[in-house]
């Protein structure tokens, strides 16, 4: 399986990680800071980055077309924001940045820019709901929490973006969560 990446800003992160963890061909999703010119800038020191979610989906079951209809749907893309709450769509290719240009809104304040250097957000952002939630609990590392699939569904079930049927339906649970859960 050869994964593609992707990654947008759309305001605040919290909410956009949760909900493209819900959705389906979605593996892995983070947190961080593009865009600006700051050598690693943290949450109080952003320069001119804007907060980002970058996630990595297999394009053989969700196509970057679909990922830009969820972009379009989910955040108010009209209004000019200071940058850390941008707009804006970085590409990863010359693919990537002509679909992102066919898909653009009229009346849009949204940026089309090239991905050059994504970093990291502090670990307290990475999976904001999930680790507001018990369900955090059940993760040894903050690595883990940053890069699996069960993290980023977990974040979004936490988040109320999938419903225990949905969850259910996009991974196996570990018996020790299910357990939980049920
Ligand atoms: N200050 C806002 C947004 C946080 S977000 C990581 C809040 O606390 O909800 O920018």
């Amino acid at each position: 399986m050869s994964l593609e990446k992707a990654s947008f800003g759309m305001g605040c992160f919290w909410s956009p990680e949760a909900l493209f963890g819900s959705t389906k061909g979605v593996k892995r999703t983070k947190v961080g800071y593009s865009g600006g010119e700051k050598d690693d800038p943290d949450y109080h020191h952003l320069g001119r980055h804007t907060e980002t979610v970058q996630i990595e989906f297999d394009p053989e079951i969700i196509s970057y077309d679909e990922l830009l209809e969820i972009f379009w749907g989910n955040h108010d893309f009209g209004e000019k924001r200071k940058d850390q709450y941008r707009s804006v769509i970085f590409f990863h290719s010359e693919s990537q940045r002509k679909k992102a240009e066919g898909s653009m809104r009229e009346n849009t304040e949204t940026d089309l820019e090239p991905m050059t250097v994504f970093y990291d957000a502090e670990n307290y952002h990475q999976k904001f709901r999930l680790r507001h939630s018990p369900l955090a609990d059940f993760f040894d590392s903050p690595e883990e929490i940053k890069s699996s699939e069960l993290a980023a569904r977990l974040n979004a079930f936490a988040g109320g973006k999938l419903t225990k049927k949905e969850l259910d339906e996009l991974i196996e649970l570990p018996a020790e969560i299910a357990q939980k859960l049920d």
